[in-house]
C-alpha cells in the first residue's frame, strides 16, 4: 500500500506527527508523560521527538510561557482513533478545558497524517493553524521524514514565519528517546 509506512525495525502502520505543549505545573514532565504513555498504547509508537523549546504564548498572550515540542509516531489507528487517544492522554494528565486557547498541563495536537486530509467536526488534517506557528514548525521539521508528503510545504511555511524573526522560541533541552522508562511494545 503506497501509504504504509516502513522503517527498518520499525512497526507496519502510517506515519503521523504530533504537536505537544505544556504551560502549567511541571512542563517538561508533563511532556515526558504525555511520550510514554502514548507509546505505551497499542498500536501507536513514537519514532523520533524534537527538541524541547520554549515560547511566547500566541493568541491568548496573558499565559505563561509555553514548552513546546513536536514527535513522529508510526500508528495502525485510524485518525480518529488516535486523536480520542491523545485526548485521553490529556485527560490523564489533569487537562482541564475552560479557556480556549488558555493555559493548560499538557496540549497534544494531531498535525499530520501522510496521506490523509479530512474534516470533520472533531478532526481537520492538515491542522488547521500549524502553517503560521513557528512553535509548531520549528520542533516539526527536527521529526519530519526527508521524503514526506508535507516536507515542502511545512518548509516553505517555515520560511515565511522565520522572515519575520525567530523572536519567542528558544531552545530550553534535548529529550533522549527512546527513554529507559517507554517499553519496547514488543
Ligand atoms: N497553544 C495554544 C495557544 N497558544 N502558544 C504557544 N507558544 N504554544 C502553544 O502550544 C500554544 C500557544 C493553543 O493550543
Ligand atoms: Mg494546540
Ligand atoms: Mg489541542
Amino acid at each position: 500500500m503506497a501509504d504504509m509506512h516502513r522503517e527498518a525495525g520499525a512497526r507496519p502502520g502510517r506515519r503521523a506527527y504530533i504537536a505537544l505543549g505544556s504551560n502549567l505545573g511541571d512542563r517538561e514532565a508533563y511532556l515526558r508523560e504525555a511520550l510514554r504513555r502514548l507509546h505505551a498504547r497499542d498500536g501507536i509508537a513514537v519514532d523520533r521527538v524534537s527538541a524541547v523549546y520554549e515560547t511566547d504564548p500566541v493568541g491568548y498572550t496573558e499565559q505563561p510561557k509555553f514548552l513546546n515540542m513536536a514527535a513522529a509516531l508510526t500508528t495502525e489507528r485510524q485518525p480518529s482513533d488516535l486523536l480520542r487517544e491523545m485526548l485521553e492522554v490529556e485527560r490523564e494528565l489533569g487537562r482541564v478545558r475552560n479557556i480556549r486557547f488558555g493555559p493548560r498541563t499538557i496540549d497534544l495536537d494531531l498535525l499530520l497524517m501522510d496521506g490523509v486530509r479530512i474534516e470533520t467536526d472533531e478532526l481537520t488534517l492538515p491542522h488547521p493553524r500549524m502553517m503560521e506557528r513557528l512553535f509548531v514548525l520549528v520542533p516539526l521539521l527536527e521529526v519530519m521524514d526527508e521524503h514526506a508528503p508535507d516536507r515542502a510545504a511545512v518548509e516553505a511555511a517555515a520560511r515565511a514565519a522565520l522572515s519575520q524573526g525567530k523572536d519567542g522560541i528558544a531552545l530550553w533541552t534535548t529529550i533522549t528517546w527512546p527513554c529507559a522508562s517507554a517499553h519496547s511494545g514488543s
